[in-house]
């Protein structure tokens, strides 16, 4: 019989953690003794403590609360640095039906994710096309992430045209009722750009300085992330760097600034670029993928493995694209296991990637 922690619950994430290095399914233990195991952290001897008394605890929302930006880095409510893994959805106009119920436990209690990144694209039959239906999507989602103690990015998943100001008042329209739908939640970050391209940074920041305003009327205290120059380059990917950034920052408190990179193209000198910027602003990697740019051809896991490495070193988040079954190498299912939900059905990229997100976040 295999267990599926009710929600509102979650297997401890210690306990998670260590039964699935060990390979070991402990199926016998039950939960009630697995909650002991973490409540000691030793043994699973110990009293027997019941689910509803540590769950809260035992998810990543549970023990660290709401974020907020200190210094240059992402911290927790009692002002420790933390670092989320976790992965992106595909756009919901083409991959919803990859975030179900099942997928989603799959995600929070077996791969130990932290954070879950809803894309909604603006354009290519997205928000544009259905306002309507994509923000009532997008409250689902944050809900079913929620009820399994994960944090949720809310990704304005802008890409073309590449000035975010073309989408300015659908924005303004979208983010204030998530915002104001919301703000009681402690879990919820605003990622407001996803991929500007084409567009100076004082437009980027022009634009960010009207939207944040919008979020912040309703959540004062969520964190907002903005996207960058050069899809999200630090402006490294159309002949600039983060020195742009530092020399005309966002004005605004409690953001972090967003870098994307696909570790099949962007080697040694995105990678220097954003070990440079990641000394000077606080930074957040809401995509990257472990092949090219293109979501597709050939894995680099060597590449990708000194992007994380660096990550952890410095404490900054990061988010995997994506948890579909789309046919490119960096959707992380086979093509066809999200209609029949076999969510073992895994790519190399996704075998690879489930293992880093287990090892690392608030689950190491
Ligand atoms: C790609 C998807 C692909 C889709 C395309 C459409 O993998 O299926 O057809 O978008 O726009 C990004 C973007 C992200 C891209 C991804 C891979 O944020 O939307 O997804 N990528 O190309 N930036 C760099 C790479």
């Amino acid at each position: 019989m295999t267990r599926v922690p009710p929600r509102h619950t979650r297997t401890p994430r210690t306990f998670a953690g260590r039964a699935a290095r060990a390979g070991t399914l402990l199926l016998g233990l039950g939960l009630v003794a697995a909650t002991a195991f973490a409540v000691n952290g030793q043994t699973a001897a110990g009293p027997a403590a019941t689910v509803a008394d540590s769950s809260a605890a035992a998810t990543p929302v549970g023990e660290h609360g709401q974020l907020q930006v200190c210094g240059l880095k992402l911290c927790d409510d009692t002002g420790q640095p933390v670092q989320l893994t976790g992965m992106s959805s595909h756009g919901l106009q083409w991959f919803s039906h990859c975030l179900t119920d099942s997928s989603l436990d799959t995600l929070a209690y077996d791969w130990n994710a932290d954070v879950l990144r809803v894309s909604m694209y603006i354009q290519e039959g997205g928000y544009e096309t259905d306002p309507r239906g994509f923000t009532d999507r997008v409250h689902e989602l944050i809900e079913d992430a929620s009820e399994r103690g994960m944090y949720v990015i809310v990704d304005w998943h802008m890409l073309s045209p590449g000035d975010p100001n073309h989408n300015l008042d659908a924005a303004r329209t979208f983010f204030s009722e998530i915002a104001e739908v919301h703000a009681d939640k402690d879990n919820v970050l605003y990622e407001i750009a996803n991929e500007p391209s084409g567009v100076p940074w004082s437009s980027i920041k022009g634009y960010a300085e009207q939207v944040i305003p919008v979020i912040r009327a309703e959540d004062p205290e969520a964190v907002v992330l903005v996207g960058t120059r050069g899809w999200s380059s630090l402006g490294l990917s159309e002949n600039g760097d983060h020195t742009e950034i530092t020399a005309d920052p966002v004005d605004a408190d409690n953001i972090m600034y967003v870098f994307h990179f696909y570790a099949a193209s962007h080697t040694s000198f995105h990678r220097e670029g954003f070990r440079a910027a990641a000394q000077e602003l606080p930074l957040f990697v809401t995509e990257f993928g472990t092949q090219e740019y293109t979501g597709d051809g050939p894995d680099d896991f060597a590449s990708a493995q000194a992007y994380l490495d660096l990550m952890e070193e410095e404490q900054i988040s990061w988010v995997n694209w994506n948890f579909s079954d789309d046919f490119r190498t960096g959707a992380v299912f086979r093509t066809g296991s999200c209609s029949s939900g076999s969510w073992d059905s895994l790519k190399p990229a996704g075998e690879w990637i489930r293992d880093r997100i287990r090892e690392s976040g608030t689950a190491a």
